[in-house]
């Protein structure tokens, strides 16, 4: 596990130790390594000198936009949830259903800095007047699982969480829920459903979450790396945060990136939001056996496929949106000269296709149907028009036509790949129209 963290001679000596936030010993920050660290520091000065709105306010002006892979600013979210009054209101949900294909930054997060997430759930409770958190874990992540409960019962101890935290009068309290290993958790409604267990189908929006999530209360729910940012800007500020972007980009602070696939060294680096592809390659010491690089996905398998020559672009939350893709969840996937993109859209559609929930048409219906067509175009069995056919099928799952992200994140990348390597998908056509498929298509599975 360690060769993934970064060495600490790779760190930048100036920079506050909260947002050097992977060891590079794989061990667990325990309580007394992080309170030696100014853990928790934040919330003694927040829940003494602070109301919830100017917790509010400094997330606003820092920008801190949501880490699982949309963007969306916290602080923005935190202000649409309804306030007001003393009585327990909502809920603080972290999204911990860490699932997305190549992405492993929030499990290191928990297995290493538990504290930390904790720490900035409490932050995030008090700005929302919540009385109580979840961490909805992806059900595989048993070490995280195991290190939360025990960080958990050490904050508890030491009166961090649970009646009056640290004499402040706010009470608040957090419980680990294990998912049962669907995708569809991860897009925050199903995750709410799953969590009031319900069938995890994602819920129609608005309302969103914040004005009526889980058992119908106002519920924040936030990424795993979204909330551990909280304690190192409310301690050190907008400002402080704003500039560890060191004016890459308009975006502020650090991302945790990552690469992986055919690269010599994968792993997980904090870096300044804004790095570029090539930096963060770099950083993985190139590809394995002088192989080329062909194409990338900058955060995930819901994200569009960028080329070599973007690579010196920034990987902030805005730049490669302009290139048809997202930054997603900023950990690098490589596809390499000698791999076909075929095969490797048959791959992630298989994926896309079982996990759909199944509760609209083009995604339950479309992904199979894809997988059917991409699989016939590896094996060199594909029928004419059946390119054409997929780019209809991946329209078909474009933003806004179903209830949740699921199917546009199934589309992207098969768009992406269709426009800058269709070449390789028409290879696979060997028949005239209507005499390769023998059966009939089946629809749904
Ligand atoms: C109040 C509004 N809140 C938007 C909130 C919304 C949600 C957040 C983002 O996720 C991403 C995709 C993939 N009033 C609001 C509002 N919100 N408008 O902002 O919302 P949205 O709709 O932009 O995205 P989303 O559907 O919540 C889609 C990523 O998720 N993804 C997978 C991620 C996997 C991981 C992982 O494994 N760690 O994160 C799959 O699609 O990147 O960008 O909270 O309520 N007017």
């Amino acid at each position: 596990r360690s060769r993934l963290l970064q060495p600490a001679s790779e760190r930048q000596p100036d920079t506050h130790p909260l947002t050097w936030r992977l060891r590079d010993d794989g061990q667990v920050v325990d309580l007394k390594d992080y309170e030696s660290k100014e853990g928790y520091c934040a919330v003694s000065q927040v829940l003494s000198a602070h109301d919830p709105q100017s917790v509010i306010a400094v997330m606003k002006e820092a920008n801190v936009r949501g880490r699982g892979g949309a963007g969306f600013s916290a602080g923005l979210k935190w202000s649409l949830t309804m306030q007001g009054g003393d009585m327990p209101r909502g809920y603080i949900v972290c999204n911990a259903d860490e699932m997305e294909p190549g992405t492993f930054k929030d499990r290191l997060l928990m297995e290493q800095q538990p504290h930390l997430l904790i720490e900035g759930m409490i932050l995030a409770a008090f700005a929302n007047n919540a009385r109580y958190g979840y961490i909805f874990l992806r059900g595989e992540y048993v070490e995280s699982a195991r290190v939360l409960t025990q960080a958990l019962a050490e904050a508890r101890n030491a009166g961090w969480l649970g009646p009056d935290i640290a004499g402040s009068g706010f009470d608040f309290d957090i419980a680990v829920h294990t998912g049962a290993g669907r995708y569809i958790c991860g897009e925050e409604t199903a995750l709410l459903n799953s969590l009031e267990g319900h069938r995890a189908n994602p819920r129609a929006k608005p309302p969103f979450p914040g004005q009526s999530g889980a058992w119908g209360k106002p519920t924040v729910v936030n990424n795993v790396e979204t909330l551990c940012n909280v304690p190192a800007v409310m301690l050190l500020g907008a400002d402080w945060y704003q500039g560890l972007s060191g004016g890459r980009t308009k975006d502020g602070g650090t991302k945790l990136y990552g690469a992986s696939g055919l690269v010599n060294r994968p792993g997980l680096w904090e870096l300044p939001i804004g790095t570029t592809g090539q930096e963060i390659l770099d950083r993985a010491e190139g590809l394995r056996d002088g192989r080329k690089l062909k194409a990338w996905l900058p955060g995930g398998a819901s994200t569009g496929f960028l080329l070599p020559e973007h690579l010196e672009l920034p990987l902030d939350f805005d730049t490669v949106g302009k290139e048809g893709s997202r930054l997603g969840t900023g950990l690098i996937t490589v596809v390499t000269e000698d791999q076909s993109l075929v095969s490797l859209m048959r791959n992630l559609e298989e994926f896309f296709a079982r996990e759909s929930c199944g509760w609209c048409t083009p995604c339950r219906d479309g992904l199979p149907w894809t997988v059917k067509l991409l699989l016939g175009l590896e094996r060199g069995e594909g029928e004419a028009g059946d390119v054409e056919l997929l780019d209809k099928l991946a329209a078909d799952c474009g933003p806004g036509l179903t209830f949740c992200a699921h199917a546009p994140g199934a589309a992207m990348p098969l768009q992406t790949a269709l426009r800058h390597f269709r070449h390789e998908f028409e290879q696979g056509v060997h028949y005239p129209k209507g005499k390769a498929h023998a059966d009939p298509i089946p629809v749904g599975q």
